[in-house]
C-alpha cells in the first residue's frame, strides 16, 4: 500500500466524501482484446482496503455484490455479510445503480430495447437493484443507459426510445415514490460504447430530458469526466449546468485523453488544468456531493497498484483543491479578477427588464471606441494560473 498517502497534508480522510465503486478497484484489467491479468477482489477485502485509504464509502451495481443467478437466501447471506464489514469499518453505500448492461438480454438495451420483455425485465431488475442500495443505506441512485442506443438508426425510432426511456424513469420514480424511499435519481450521460451511439449523449441532453419527467424535482445528474470529453466538452461547463440548475446530485471522477474510447483513467492524470477548474468550481461552492471516482487502474497493475491507482485519486483531488486556495489567496491573480469584474465602473452588471430600464438602454451613450480597445488581461491571468499549477508561485 502507498504508505506515503497516509503520513502528508493530502491524506484522504471520511470528511473528504471519496467514494469508489466496487467495479472500480474491483476491476480485473479485462479489456476488449485482453483476458483478466487480476484476480477478482472480494467486495469485503474492497471495502477494508478503502477504509484504510481514507476513504468514506463504496458504491456498486447490484451485481458487484449478488451475482445475477443468486437466490434469496444466498443473496441475504452476502449482503448481511456486506452490512457487518460495512459497520466495522465504518464505510457508508451513499450511491447504488444497476447493471444494465452485461446481460445478453440488453444487447438492444435495457429501458430502450424494442422488444418489451426486455424493458419489462430492466425495469424489475431495477426495482430490485434499488430496494438493494436502500437497505444498504444508498441515497442516491445513478442511472447510466449504458446500452440505450443503436449502430443502426433503421432498428428504432428514436422518438419511441426515448418514450419508453420516459416510461421506465417516470414508472420507477413513482416505485420509489409508492416505497417510501428517501431516494434521488441520477441521470449519467455518455456519447457512445458500448452502443456505436447511445442516446442522451451529454449531461446537456440529460438535463433536458429530466425536465419532461413527471417527477423532475427527484430526478438530478450525475456526470462523468470522461464521457464529456469524449463528446469534445468542457467538463467543469458540464457540471456548472448541473450545479446552476440544482441538479449536480453525483460526479464521476476520471480523466480521459482527448479521442479515444473510455479511458476511466486516475483523476487527473491526463487534464491537470482541466480537473483543477473542475476542484474549483466544486470547491468554491461548498458542493457537499460525493467525489466519487468512476475508474480503474492501469491493466499493467497487481493488486498493489490498484491500491496507488485509489490512493492517488484521492491525493491528486486535494492537491488540486489545495492549489484553489493558492489561486484564491494570490494577491495578483485576484487583482486582476477584481479589475475584470470592475469593468464598466458604476453599469449595473444585472440586466433585469423594467420600463425604465428599457429608456436607460435606449438612450446610454456608451463609449464603443474604448470598448473596443480594451484587453481583458486573460493572458497574464492564465500564465498566474498555469504557474499556481506548476509550483513556481
Ligand atoms: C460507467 O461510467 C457507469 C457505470 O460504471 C455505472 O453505472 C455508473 C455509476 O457511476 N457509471
Ligand atoms: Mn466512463
Ligand atoms: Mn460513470
Amino acid at each position: 500500500m502507498n504508505s506515503r498517502a497516509t503520513q502528508d497534508a493530502y491524506a484522504p480522510r471520511p470528511e473528504h466524501h471519496f467514494t469508489f465503486g466496487l467495479w472500480t478497484v474491483g476491476n480485473p484489467g479485462r479489456d476488449p482484446f485482453g483476458e483478466q491479468v487480476r484476480p477478482a477482489i472480494p467486495p469485503t477485502r474492497i471495502v477494508e482496503k478503502l477504509a484504510e485509504l481514507g476513504a468514506y464509502g463504496v458504491n456498486l451495481h447490484d451485481n458487484d455484490l449478488v451475482p445475477r443467478d443468486a437466490g434469496a437466501a444466498e443473496r441475504d447471506r452476502i449482503v448481511n455479510e456486506f452490512k457487518e464489514v460495512l459497520e466495522a469499518t465504518g464505510m457508508r453505500v451513499p450511491m447504488a445503480t444497476t447493471n444494465l448492461f452485461s446481460d445478453p438480454a440488453f444487447r438492444d438495451g435495457a429501458f430502450t430495447s424494442n422488444d418489451p420483455r426486455v424493458r419489462e425485465y430492466a425495469v424489475q431488475k431495477a426495482m430490485a437493484a434499488i430496494d438493494l442500495g436502500v437497505e444498504l443505506g444508498a441515497e442516491t441512485y445513478v442511472f447510466w443507459g449504458g446500452r440505450e442506443g443503436v449502430e443502426t438508426n433503421a432498428a428504432k425510432d428514436p422518438c419511441a426510445a426515448l418514450g419508453w426511456y420516459r416510461d421506465a424513469l417516470n414508472f420507477l420514480c413513482e416505485y420509489v415514490r409508492s416505497q417510501g424511499y428517501q431516494l434521488k435519481f441520477a441521470l449519467e450521460a455518455k456519447p457512445n460504447e458500448p452502443r456505436g451511439d447511445i442516446f442522451l449523449a451529454t449531461t446537456g441532453h440529460m438535463l433536458a430530458f429530466i425536465y419532461s419527467l413527471d417527477h423532475p424535482e427527484m430526478v438530478g445528474l450525475n456526470p462523468e469526466v470522461a464521457h464529456e470529453h469524449m463528446a469534445g466538452l468542457d467538463f467543469t461547463h458540464a457540471v456548472a449546468q448541473a450545479l446552476e440548475a440544482g441538479k449536480l446530485f453525483h460526479i464521476d471522477l476520471n480523466a480521459q485523453k482527448p479521442g479515444r474510447f473510455d479511458q476511466d483513467l486516475r483523476f487527473g492524470s491526463e487534464d491537470p488544468k482541466a480537473a483543477f477548474f473542475l476542484v474549483k468550481l466544486l470547491e468554491d461552492a461548498k458542493w457537499p456531493g460525493m467525489r466519487h471516482f468512476d475508474s480503474h487502474a492501469y491493466r499493467t497493475e497487481d493488486e498493489e497498484g490498484v491500491w496507488d491507482f485509489a490512493a492517488g485519486s484521492m491525493r491528486t483531488y486535494l492537491i488540486l483543491k489545495e492549489k484553489v486556495a493558492q489561486f484564491n489567496a494570490d494577491s495578483e491573480i485576484q487583482g486582476l479578477l477584481q479589475e475584470i469584474a470592475a469593468r464598466g465602473g458604476a453599469t449595473d452588471s444585472r440586466l433585469v427588464f423594467s420600463p425604465e430600464r428599457v429608456q436607460e438602454l435606449r438612450s446610454a451613450s456608451l463609449d464603443l471606441e474604448s470598448i473596443r480597445q480594451d484587453g481583458y488581461a486573460y493572458e497574464r491571468l492564465d500564465q498566474l494560473t498555469m504557474e499556481v499549477l506548476l509550483g513556481v508561485r
